[in-house]
């Protein structure tokens, strides 16, 4: 079995001590805290006996399992190797990794805790999977806690680890992190756009929440937020190729927000292009606005070269509602292959959906509550294991495990030609630099869309649709630009939950 993989967003760390744990079940508090988010577990009880860890281990481990999340077990490797666990977590003071390696073999996680920029390359070099940084601030969790590193400390921890090489190694900050500051400590610890914290790693912000469930989705929300950087950076350090099938209305729009953001657009409409393209590193935007049977051809034979290539897809169903031909199309073009976002209003996602719906030309229809269309972008994305970006007032975006809204934007983007397609070309570019995550890479899209187009209407120059546009696209180049100088100030605007 290979190693497994982990997400380390938001990872809780238990503590079963009555200050923390109270008279509470630990098992219950997992299960309710991986519900709302937390995407790694570590079992951490130093002083437990034996017998009694083992069996909370095993309760922890059915739990985890059934949500296909990793469980490690804090310094007892022993216990690790005995309940056959996704890994462990090494503390400076614990056995060495090199040890533990050797105890729990290659296909398992080891962490470790690093205080300062030797221990984590020390720990890099031992073949750590990942880091844990800390403590950021004092807590009364563990209070004997060597440094306090703040987050200026844990970027300069960062910053040494790329310049060793070890940028590659995923690492989350502990100590003192809860829902009050994970944002802050995210975007000051971030060396972004060369490397930031994969996520927070908590003890009482969960375990000792009146409701862990909600904690950890707040936790999760915001260090979405904190990665949102990661994705812009990306797109501005790599320039992916974004290339556009799209409708005749757009294409120029959409290339000039596509340069605005930091991608390189190629508006190629010919399907036998596709197949050079694909090897370029980019992305592929289908966009059926203006959609003929040859345009259909076309978007078949890109999809397959795209799918081959094993590069990223967005499908925009302009109008998917509006004619039996359009409807008709979207059924071809989801049985020809696999798409990594698909994007529309309620109408088009409604469609794509299965519903009938009579869209009124491109227009969206609003027929469900928030509700409706939180559970339709959710179930959908299980049924076509893509990421559903559901757009409107509220922008919803879901995996089908993880679930966002965006409350970003403003209504000019509605009076503007164009802003639903370019928003798919600007997502385009987003997946091709972040492909490690679908869904993170497309809520930075719409994130930065949004907060581009509030950014514009506060200029004293926009007094309607015709001026919004040239300042729109100069605060998206404007934030591109921000980000790529590690200036992270936009990102406090991000209304993501
Ligand atoms: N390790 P809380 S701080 C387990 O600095 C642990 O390595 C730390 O608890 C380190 O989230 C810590 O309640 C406790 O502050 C974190
Ligand atoms: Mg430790």
């Amino acid at each position: 079995m290979a190693k497994p993989t982990a997400n380390y967003a938001v990872y809780l760390v238990t503590d079963s001590t009555p200050a923390i744990l109270g008279n509470k079940d630990l098992t219950e508090i997992v299960e309710k805290a991986i519900q709302g988010g937390v995407t790694c577990v570590q079992y951490r009880d130093k002083d437990g006996e034996q017998s009694a860890v083992v069996a909370t281990a095993k309760a922890l481990h059915a739990i985890t399992k059934k949500y296909n999340v990793p469980l490690l077990i804090n310094d007892r490797v022993d216990v690790a190797a005995e309940i056959d666990c996704e890994g462990v977590h090494i503390g400076q003071d614990d056995m060495g990794i090199e040890e533990a390696r050797k105890i729990i073999g290659e296909n398992k996680i080891i962490g470790a805790s690093a205080g300062n920029a030797e221990e984590a390359i020390t720990a890099c070099k031992a073949g750590a999977d990942y880091l844990g940084i800390g403590a950021v601030y004092a807590t009364s969790t563990k209070k004997d806690t060597k440094t306090i590193l703040g987050p200026a400390g844990v970027k300069s921890i960062l910053v040494a680890m790329d310049a060793a090489g070890y940028g590659a190694v995923p690492t989350v900050c502990i100590g003192g992190v809860n829902t009050g500051n994970t944002a802050t400590v995210l975007r000051q610890s971030s060396a972004a756009p060369r490397k930031s914290v994969d996520g927070v790693a908590v003890v009482s912000a969960i375990i000792a929440a009146e409701d862990p469930a909600a904690a950890s989705r707040d936790l999760l929300g915001q260090v979405a937020v904190g990665k949102i950087a990661d994705v812009v950076g990306a797109v501005a350090k790599t320039a992916p190729l974004s290339h556009n099938m799209t409708n005749l209305v757009v294409q120029n729009f959409a290339a000039n927000i596509a340069l605005a953001v930091g991608a390189s657009p190629i508006m190629a409409n010919y399907g036998e292009e596709a197949a050079d393209l694909a090897k370029l590193g980019g992305a592929l935007v289908v966009n059926m606005g203006t959609v003929t049977p040859e345009g259909l051809a076309n978007y078949k034979q890109a999809i397959k070269a795209y799918n081959g290539a094993n590069r990223p897809i967005v499908l925009d169903p302009v109008g998917a509602g509006a004619t039996h031909v359009r409807r008709q199309a979207v059924k071809d073009l989801l049985a020809t292959g696999k798409f990594t976002v698909i994007k529309g209003n309620e109408g088009e996602i409604s469609t794509v959906n299965g519903a009938t719906i009579q869209q009124k030309g491109v227009d969206s229809v609003s027929a469900l509550s928030f509700e409706q269309r939180a559970s339709l972008v959710r179930s959908l994305a299980r049924r076509e294991e893509t990421v559903i970006l559901l757009t409107g007032a509220t922008d919803l975006v879901s995996d089908g495990t993880r679930t966002f809204r965006v409350d970003n934007g403003h209504e000019l983007l509605g009076n503007v030609t164009g802003t639903g397609c370019t928003l798919g070309t600007t997502v385009s570019a987003m997946v091709a630099a972040y492909p490690q995550d679908a869904l993170l890479a497309t809520l930075a899209g719409v994130v930065m869309f949004g907060v581009a187009a509030e950014r514009a209407v506060e200029r004293a120059d926009v007094k309607g649709p015709g001026t919004f546009v040239p300042a729109f696209i100069d605060e998206l180049y404007a934030i591109r630009k921000a980000t790529a100088n590690a200036d992270l100030r936009w990102l406090v605007a991000a209304k993501v939950e």
